[in-house]
């Protein structure tokens, strides 16, 4: 396979001014016509070279003429033409596809009997030939001709601009986009399906027809997905000054597909899972989900389909930014401090582990053999960090200066990271010299500070130390600009003035935004050791670190776990309340660790037990916060932190310090079941389910203590549940203990929700990341179940996925777990080596492990390597694993 450099970049010789496609489906086979209008970027006559994989060319023409055989070439991934008239030529190809054959998901396929796309990164090419690269960006119209019964709906990209009946029960559709766009953000839907209906008026007072198309017994699902749509729009306007540009905007729910959801233009196409949703069926979480991810696709518009990438290592300049633009809509249709949480905890247990690894790779990639395999939480979620730091560095007012710039320098353009920088930097008029470095350099920095108080000077000084580790291919690091946001606690708890800070000779004079005095100082940390002293500090204070999060580092301090109580019970900053929570968490549990290693008694100490119970009985937290502060890191990111992760000690403890609390606090608990409990009636609001949240992290307690009577609570909980998240809830906590009830729990919500595919997919990742003993097997005998198909990838996430999450039973000491994933992967990776190549992520870590751990991962991954017939995806994941 080819690996392809982001050095290499050239511009493209040929550029689209129009393309006109027309589609015939088919059963058997669909034709495909394209007619393109084609002009010369340059003037050296270069060959015109268009992608196309797994296409049957039929006919080529230029001018109307057929291309004699020996002025083109075609081989298995590409159109070679030679001998091309001088200046523009219109270019017809016409080919020939089998989408029911389809099942990689890219391009042109089938799900349920319904025709439908995915384009993005490199999926075009499998529907026809092209020049499949984001910048080159055309006019699109597409007609649709398709039997009328089988596919009564036919849509594209843009305005429909005629229809009519055909011969033989055929029918057509013609829809043309009236703006530029490459063609990954092209999309064609035909099928049974029907609408929700709405509408939406623009702040310029447009209508916007909006509609969510689903196969007919889906349709009462999804009132949520259009009530989210309606919210995406109006808060776009309101915090960018951004509004849509057409006069229709459709979704389509799919059950087949391979990601969350694409952005294609006025088509977006979602999987099923982040649409559909009715109380009965969704949980909480799902509702967030989907309100998040409609406003992410929703927010491409403008950030991805007006202003796209040049090429796909620049694919960060849409996703971060995209990612950063929905966690600020969900922060302000929530809870900020719970959205904030969610976010780098997911940021923690993912992206850290990726950027620790042999797949770590910078927020803009050097090169790539698979774009797919660059679809990573380091793109997406470091990216919108870093994103977040120019929001953190600039202000509120200042970040939004930038984006305005941004979309006035390069509205209809196809540009790289550098032009989003620019136009942040030179909107404000700064220059941030070592910022650029975080598209560059891979690998989670660590920031040690220490820090020191000075009586007499009443000076408070913060030395930091930053060190990026060295990552695959990059051995050196530069030190680079970490926003250290630091607040000040006097003794009472409250925040300090913050007056002035020096920096090395500096003298610096602190405000806040209306020019009064601040609370949270934002430090440059640019040097690899620097000093920082406030100035005019009457009292020793307990220093709150890296507010909200500001820099996605590893913070090590030598604030004492006296001081991270008194965090956790006075910080004004909620990130940082939580935080201490989980530093003193991750603490307890690494020395509880290291002592059960040494084959010591252990013991959770009474402060700790203190702590937690100060949350559960804290009536003016906010409940979905308190629930969040209950929650124990989790034992991968407490085994991320070991020298050697020691997944089986990792789980003894975690469970220990579970059942200590459990056992110390089980009235509070008890009690705190009964108060939260829900009313009949499902409540969406932020009240109820925070209520809710609370309520179900007190049940996952009080069942991991495996008494008939807190067992009965839970029991009695799933019986009651009026809801998904409460049934989901009662389920879990009664399955964490191996025998008979579970065996009988799980039947029976068998028995309820088998026909509800979405509720399935729960059922089976419930028994796939499961902990109990031996797990190995019955996910195994959980692939033959007929709720399990390997060819829609939601439920080999479900099931493959849910399974590598659960650290004791995938790194099984007999290796059966990595056997396992093994035989999946190649299974998979016929069908679906996207997915396949997602699956085989979960190895990565290998080295991470003991010595025998390591010997049998590495031979799993050996065997997968040295398959015939293996995908470049799975490839490019398996061997950088194991280089
Ligand atoms: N842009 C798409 C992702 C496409 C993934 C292709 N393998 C969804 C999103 O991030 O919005
Ligand atoms: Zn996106």
């Amino acid at each position: 396979p080819k690996e392809i450099f982001l050095k290499d970049y050239k511009a493209p010789d040929y550029a689209f001014q129009k393309v006109d496609l027309i589609f015939v489906l088919g059963e058997d086979k669909t034709l495909v016509t394209s007619n393109i209008r084609v002009i010369p970027n340059f003037s050296d006559g270069a060959p015109l070279i268009l992608d196309g994989e797994r296409l049957k060319l039929v006919t080529l023409k230029i001018n109307g003429l057929h291309v004699s055989k020996d002025n083109y070439k075609v081989s298995a991934r590409q159109l070679h033409m030679t001998s091309l008239p001088t200046g523009s030529f219109d270019l017809e190809v016409v080919v020939e596809i089998e989408p029911q054959n389809n099942t990689f998901l890219e391009g042109l396929y089938k799900s349920t009997g319904n025709f439908c796309t995915q384009c993005e990164a490199e999926g075009f090419r499998k529907i026809t030939y092209f020049q499949d690269r984001p910048d080159v960006m055309s006019k699109f119209t597409t007609r649709i001709e398709a039997d009328k019964t089988l596919y009564p709906v036919l849509l594209s990209n843009g305005n429909l601009v005629d229809e009519g009946d055909l011969p033989d029960g055929k029918h057509y559709a013609v829809w043309e986009d009236p703006w530029t766009k490459p063609c990954y953000l092209f999309a064609l839907v035909a099928g049974h399906l029907v609408s929700r209906d709405d509408s939406f008026t623009t702040m310029s007072g447009r209508k916007v027809a909006l509609r969510i198309w689903t196969p007919p017994q889906d349709f009462s699902k999804t009132a949520h997905a259009m009530k989210s749509l309606k919210l995406a729009m109006k808060w776009d306007e309101e915090v960018f000054g951004l509004e849509y540009d057409l006069d229709l905007f459709n979704i389509v729910a799919v059950p087949d597909f391979n990601m969350g959801a694409m952005e294609n233009k006025s088509l977006n196409i979602f999987n099923s899972k982040l649409i559909l949703a009715s109380p009965e069926t969704a949980t909480d979480v799902d509702y967030a989900a989907i309100e998040g991810v409609i406003g992410h696709e929703y927010f491409h518009n403008w950030t991805g389909n007006r202003v796209t990438c040049r090429d796909w290592f620049q694919l960060s300049l849409k996703e971060g930014l995209t990612v950063f633009r929905d966690q600020e809509f969900s922060s302000d249709m929530g809870s900020r401090a719970v959205k904030r949480i969610a976010d780098v905890v997911r940021l923690r247990t993912m992206q850290y582990p990726q950027d620790g690894g042999p797949m770590a790779h910078p927020v803009r990639p050097h090169s790539y053999i698979k774009m797919d395999n660059f679809y990573t939480v380091t793109v997406y979620r470091k990216g919108a960090e870093v994103v977040r730091m120019y929001q953190t560095l600039l202000g509120k007012a200042g970040f939004r200066k930038g984006m305005d710039l941004y979309f006035q320098r390069h509205d209809g353009q196809a540009v790289t990271c550098e032009e989003f920088l620019a136009a942040m930097f030179d909107a404000n008029k700064v220059k941030f010299p070592t910022f650029p470095l975080w598209y560059a350099q891979a690998g989670t920095p660590t920031l040690t500070v220490i820090t020191s108080y000075d009586a007499d000077a009443q000076t408070f000084t913060i030395k930091c130390k930053q060190v990026v580790p060295p990552t695959p291919g990059q051995s050196k690091k530069e030190p680079m600009l970490l926003p250290l946001a630091v607040g000040l606690l006097d003794s009472h708890g409250h925040d300090m003035r913050l007056t002035s800070v020096k920096d090395g000779a500096s003298l610096h004079h602190l405000t806040s935004a209306d020019g009064d005095y601040t609370t949270t100082a934002v430090l440059h940390v640019d040097k690899t050791e620097q000093e920082f002293t406030f100035m005019n500090i009457t009292e020793k204070p307990v220093p709150s670190l890296l507010r909200n999060f500001s820099a996605p580092v590893r913070l090590v301090s030598d604030v004492t776990n006296e001081d991270l109580y008194f965090l956790l019970a006075h910080d004004s900053d909620q990130f940082n309340r939580w935080e201490a929570g989980q530093t003193l968490s991750r603490k307890l549990m690494l020395d509880l660790i290291s002592a059960h290693q040494r084959g010591e008694k252990i013991s959770v100490d009474s402060a700790f037990i203190k702590g937690i119970r100060s949350i559960l009985l804290d009536s003016s937290l906010d409940k979905d916060f308190a629930a969040r502060c209950l929650t124990l890191p989790a034992e991968g990111e407490i085994a991320d932190l070991m020298d050697v992760a020691d997944p089986d000690a990792v789980h003894i403890v975690r469970r220990f310090v579970v059942r200590e609390v459990s056992a110390c606090l089980r009235e509070d608990l008890l009690n705190t079941v009964k108060l939260n409990r829900s009313s009949i009636a499902y409540d969406p609001s932020h009240e109820h389910r925070a209520r809710r949240a609370l309520k179900n992290v007190a049940l996952g307690y009080l069942a991991s203590l495996n008494e008939p009577e807190t067992i009965d609570v839970a029991v009695n909980e799933y019986k009651i549940a009026s809801n998904m998240t409460d049934q989901l809830a009662a389920l879990n906590a009664i399955c964490q203990n191996p025998g008979n009830l579970r065996s009988k729990s799980l039947a029976d919500f068998y028995e309820q929700w088998k026909e509800e595919a979405l509720v399935m997919n729960k059922w089976l990742a419930l028994q796939a990341m499961s902990d109990i003993p031996g797990n190995v097997e019955n996910v195994r005998r959980l692939l033959d179940h007929p709720a399990f198909d390997i060819r829609n990838p939601n439920k080999v996430y479900s099931l493959i996925g849910g399974f590598c999450t659960s650290a004791i039973n995938f790194h099984a000491k007999d290796g059966s777990g990595y056997t396992f994933l093994a035989d999946v992967v190649l299974q998979l990776d016929k069908l679906n080596p996207q997915v396949a190549s997602r699956m085989v992520s979960s190895f990565s870590r290998w080295r991470r492990f003991d010595e025998e751990r390591q010997a049998l991962a590495k031979a799993q991954l050996e065997r997968i390597t040295s398959q015939n017939g293996l995908s470049d995806n799975v490839f490019e994941i398996a061997s950088k694993s194991l280089a």
